[in-house]
């Protein structure tokens, strides 16, 4: 990579369930220190990494522009590819793993919980604000970097078969979890059908907004810019809201094993759509803000079946820290999902007061 000066040190950095990510220091000729991040992508889940990397340089390009129009900072409000010393994006070592970098982005941070509401809230706007800058990038130019993301029916088949081939013998311990999202296979094609009816449009969106894909600034406590862009791709507006209320507005972590501590918190849920709809800035058709809800409860049950099927398979996509970390992770979610059906026409009232009060 074209980093600027000597190698320090390095350690890892961050939570990311399937990258590697790294924290370099780098000392300049002048004696300053300069820090980079060095991520070895997963080549076994982005099977094409030539094309995510075309996605990455082409989207972050596109909001630099935008960055510069309103007289923002480039190298804070969004990632920047530092490409090879030859202008690669990516580099391939002597086995065979792929290698990108970035610039670090100073005196900022990202949470693994809401630590105080107000993160929550950035967390949102940041998440509707990225999604608003890019309502106008031809989506026609990204490549799906991994085909079928969020595509719940789908998903469903893969679980159904892994159940069915069960090469762990697991299923048995599990099956209360499994009647639980079969009990719920009618939810899956909600969303995909309202798409395919023209009920709700195709969007470019990130497609993994959990909260520590965000970074907030140290010290104004403001969002700042949007990370991991690995996902980026067409999706609905309903992936990017509902994955940030599985993830941030649970009153628990994602793998906590204790269940009585999940449930949804309500007023993170409010305060995330009010966030999230000031940074959409009304892009968001009337139909995308009355389904919220739904995506919420969507990406919460596709996450969960996935953490399932990854359990019934030996644990090979999700890397794990313990032993059934992937069935902890799973019953969070569907914990969360059952707490949400409780909460439905709460969360309901809740976007619409937020919709009314501002139309
Ligand atoms: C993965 O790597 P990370 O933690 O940002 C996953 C998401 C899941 C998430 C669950 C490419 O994201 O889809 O929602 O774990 N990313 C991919 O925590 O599968
Ligand atoms: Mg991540």
């Amino acid at each position: 990579m074209d980093f600027d000066g000597n190698y320090i040190k390095h350690e890892r950095n961050g939570n990311g369930h399937i990258n590697d990510t790294f924290l370099v220091w780098f000392q300049k000729e002048n004696g300053d220190y300069i820090k980079y991040i060095l991520q070895r992508m997963n080549h076994e889940i982005f099977k094409n990494p030539e094309q995510l990397m075309e996605n990455i340089c082409s989207v972050t390009s596109f909001l630099k522009e935008k960055i510069k129009e309103r007289n923002g900072d480039i190298h804070r409000e969004t990632m920047n590819v530092i490409p090879t010393k030859t202008g690669a994006p990516f580099f391939i070592d002597s086995i065979g793993c792929y290698w990108r970098a970035y610039e670090y982005i100073t005196e900022a941070v990202s949470y693994e919980q809401v630590e105080r509401p107000e993160d929550f809230y950035q967390c949102a706007y940041t998440f509707g604000a990225f999604q608003n800058q890019l309502s106008d990038y031809d989506a026609g130019k990204l490549h799906e970097t991994i085909p079928d993301f969020h595509n719940t029916p789908l998903r469903f088949k893969t679980f159904s078969e892994a159940v069915e081939k069960d090469i762990c013998g697991r299923a048995k311990e599990v099956s209360y979890e499994i009647d639980f999202i079969r009990n719920r296979e009618q939810d899956m094609n909600v969303c995909l059908n309202l798409l395919r009816k023209g009920e709700l449009p195709l969007r470019v969106t990130h497609n993994d907004t959990k909260l520590n894909n965000i970074m907030m600034d140290i010290n104004t406590g403001k969002g700042i810019c949007v990370v991991d862009l690995d996902t980026v791709m067409p999706g609905l507006s309903l992936y990017d809201f509902g994955d940030s209320i599985r993830f941030g507005a649970n009153n628990a972590a994602e793998d906590e094993r204790d269940l009585s501590k999940v449930s949804l918190n309500l007023s993170l849920f409010e305060l995330y759509t009010s966030g999230f709809l000031k940074g959409c800035n009304k892009s968001l058709t009337e139909k995308e803000i009355e389904m919220l809800p739904m995506g919420a409860k969507l990406m919460t049950l596709e996450c969960g079946m996935r953490f399932l099927t990854d359990y019934l398979s030996g644990d090979t996509y999700f890397r794990i820290h313990r032993e059934g970390h992937n069935l902890d992770r799973c019953r969070t979610q569907l914990k969360l999902v059952e707490d949400m059906e409780k909460k439905w026409a709460e969360m309901e009232n809740i976007v619409n007061q937020i919709q009314d009060k501002s139309s």
